[in-house]
């Protein structure tokens, strides 16, 4: 299958998170992506693309325009302020506060649009935001002209970005936007499918009054692991959108038997959803050696994952998300990759 992939992810980079007490190096790093891109290289997957150059309305279907608006004019604000280093929010608006008023400055202006401290932007972080979706909507561009796959290898990723907000790396949802240039080329009905060990709160979001998008994660259970707030069973969509979302939460120390159950009922519900096209939210840090998580999946697993998406049968575009055992990372994307094509 082709890849699409840009260089302009690496000036996203040098940036820090705040987490568990402490502003550290992000764990969401350039190389990364640097090492999908050997390791499918070395595999002989496909040829590497570049994307196009596309404009933000597709993406104006599912984030808000003023938050658009707002993301590449972050860097200017902050050094206007006077500032260095790293944009990062410190204080949000949760219950009891007004989250209807975006505040003038910089400061307010960052909690406003996000709803963490995982989010931290530098000077190339807005171009590196807008290689990812297009890289996302060029793959999408290949699947309308045809092909059965491809493998959109963003960076920064996507699917903790809602509608309105940034979170947990993500700026603009990259699989949501996909997943509209599907709607709006006439598609009826598409499916996400997100395996990322992290619960993807933002696409749930986008897509939760909607019938036209079927959204399924499988993730860590939001009572022990981030992003804590979205992400149990009961959420299953509202009103046209009922019962179109579905959730599959597992404990800390779930293993392949148990997670690759859910994922076969998830496939018998996808199927049953029939969707023209289907979309993988590809994370890997369900891998046992994440440095971040609490799943158990093996190296030998992930073909196995691959294996069971492409029974299916339908048209599937993968979308790159997390992972962050970076070593292991190529081998382990790459490896959902191949087993999907059945080497
Ligand atoms: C580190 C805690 C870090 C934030 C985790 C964010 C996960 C992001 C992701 C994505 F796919 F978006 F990249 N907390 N000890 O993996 O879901
Ligand atoms: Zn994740």
């Amino acid at each position: 299958m082709k890849t699409v992939f840009s260089p302009r992810h690496a000036g996203h980079a040098n940036n820090l998170e705040l987490v568990a007490g402490a502003i550290v190096p992000a764990f969401e790093m350039p190389s990364r992506a640097d090492y999908v891109l050997e390791r499918l290289t070395s595999e002989g997957l496909g040829p590497v693309l570049e994307p196009e150059d596309f404009d933000l309305s597709i993406a104006a279907r599912v984030h808000r325009q003023d938050y658009l608006d707002f993301l590449p004019t972050v860097w200017d604000l902050w050094t206007a302020a006077g500032r260095t280093g790293t944009a990062l929010p410190f204080t949000w608006p949760t219950r009891g506060l007004r989250g209807d008023v975006c505040p003038d400055f910089i400061d307010g202006k960052l909690g406003y649009y996000s709803f963490d401290g995982g989010c931290g932007m530098v000077a190339g972080t807005w171009d590196a935001i807008k290689s990812s979706h297009d890289v996302a909507l060029t793959a999408a561009g290949l699947i309308q002209s045809g092909e059965s796959a491809a493998f959109a290898l963003c960076r920064p990723p996507g699917h903790h970005a809602g509608a309105g907000f940034m979170g947990g790396y993500c700026y603009i949802n990259n699989a949501a936007v996909a997943a509209q240039s599907f709607i709006d080329k006439g598609a009826k009905r598409v499916s996400i499918l997100d395996v990322d060990y992290h619960h993807g709160n933002g696409t749930q979001e986008i897509f939760y009054g909607r019938a036209d998008v079927q959204v399924i994660n499988l993730h860590a259970d939001p009572m022990q692991e981030y992003p804590y707030f979205l992400g149990h069973a009961d959420e299953r969509g509202t009103g046209e959108g009922e019962g179109f979302n579905l959730n599959y939460p597992m404990p800390f120390g779930t293993s392949f038997d148990t997670w690759s159950a859910a994922l076969d009922d998830a496939c018998h519900k996808l199927l049953a959803y029939q969707p023209e096209v289907v979309l993988v939210s590809l994370g890997v840090d369900t891998f046992e050696k994440d440095p971040i998580s609490k799943f158990k999946l093996k190296t030998e697993d992930f073909p196995k994952i691959g294996a069971r998406i492409r029974k299916l049968g339908l048209p599937t575009l993968f979308v790159m998300e997390g992972g962050y055992a970076v070593a292991e990372i190529g081998v382990n994307a790459v490896g959902v990759l191949t087993g999907f094509e059945g080497a």
